[in-house]
């Protein structure tokens, strides 16, 4: 596999960071999952204007231009032979010394790794998650901005470890004020009479690429879409739930701690956004 790294493509055996790198020693960076279907990048663009929104969030300068980092995302599925794959994508600070003062690491490191993505398995797309609250809480709009999308995800690594503890495969977050923020890695939403609902970013809620698609979808499907803030008895007692994410596209949720979402099966609007936001990934995207 060749690695994109700080401009040139590297075996995956050579491509290393340094111990300095503040990305290591602080999760000082941030990253983009991307993915490609049938050799078309999906919302690239909105990919990036997130990830270069990331960047001022967090005052750090994304070495290379924006043509650039297009090219460089294309190029890294080319020299991969990928026509269907996932992107990651990251930008750290950089070599520093080892107090946190990022004003010392001298350049930003950009790398790209573009490889097979490991999917759910499909029989949960139609009979759906089992999913739990667990007690880690998102990190708040106080102390991080839910949107950048930085390599700090230690909340959510113990969220996911306290949900495979329970034997689920995702957790709803909670966020401090104990409404309903995200997964893991995947955003929320419900569909309650008739209307679709999801936490709005404020709530603690990462503004996925996926999220805004099924905004979009919903607008086409007719279907009345409101930012909300919601509990967990929202869920409970919700007709129909999934979750968005571009590792996951749309997945439905069939139980949440112990109790059925409406009648226990994925319901006939949560597979009609799933139908057509599959239809939409393999036309919309930039060719590589
Ligand atoms: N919330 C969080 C905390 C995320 O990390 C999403 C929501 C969904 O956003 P997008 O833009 O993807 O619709 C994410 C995205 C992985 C993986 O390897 C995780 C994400 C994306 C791709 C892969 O688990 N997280």
């Amino acid at each position: 596999m060749k690695i994109y790294l700080d401009g040139q493509f590297v075996d995956s055996a050579e491509a290393k960071i340094s111990v300095f790198d503040h990305g290591l020693l602080y999760g000082d960076g941030i990253f983009e999952g991307i993915r490609l279907y049938e050799g078309n990048v999906f919302r690239l663009d909105a990919h990036l204007d997130r990830l270069w929104c990331s960047a001022k969030a967090i005052l750090l300068t994304i070495p290379i231009s924006r043509r650039d980092m297009v090219e460089a995302v294309c190029e890294s599925c080319r020299q991969n032979g990928l026509r269907d794959g996932y992107i990651r994508l990251v930008v750290t600070r950089g070599v520093g010394d080892l107090g946190l003062a990022p004003w010392l690491c001298a350049k930003p490191s950009v790398f790209i790794i573009a490889d097979k993505i490991a999917l759910y398995p499909p029989e949960y797309y139609t009979s759906g998650l089992s999913i739990v609250t667990v007690p880690t809480r998102r990190v708040g709009p106080a102390a991080l901005p839910p949107m950048v999308k930085s390599l700090n995800y230690l909340n959510n690594i113990l969220a996911k470890i306290e949900a495979r503890q329970a034997g689920a495969l995702e957790a709803i977050m909670l966020n401090d004020a104990g409404f309903v923020a995200e997964c893991t890695g995947d955003n929320v939403f419900i569909v309650c009479q008739g209307r679709l609902l999801t936490p709005a970013a404020q709530q603690g809620a990462l503004k996925g690429i996926t999220r805004e698609t099924i905004v979009s979808v919903a607008q086409a499907l007719s279907l009345p879409f409101e930012e909300h803030d919601l509990t967990r008895y929202d869920l409970w007692n919700a007709d129909e739930c999934f979750l968005t994410g571009t590792g996951a596209e749309v997945i439905p949720v069939v139980k949440l701690d112990g109790r059925e979402i409406g009648d226990g099966k994925p319901g006939p609007v949560t597979n009609r956004v799933l139908a057509e936001f599959r239809r939409r990934v393999l036309v919309e995207g930039t060719k590589i």
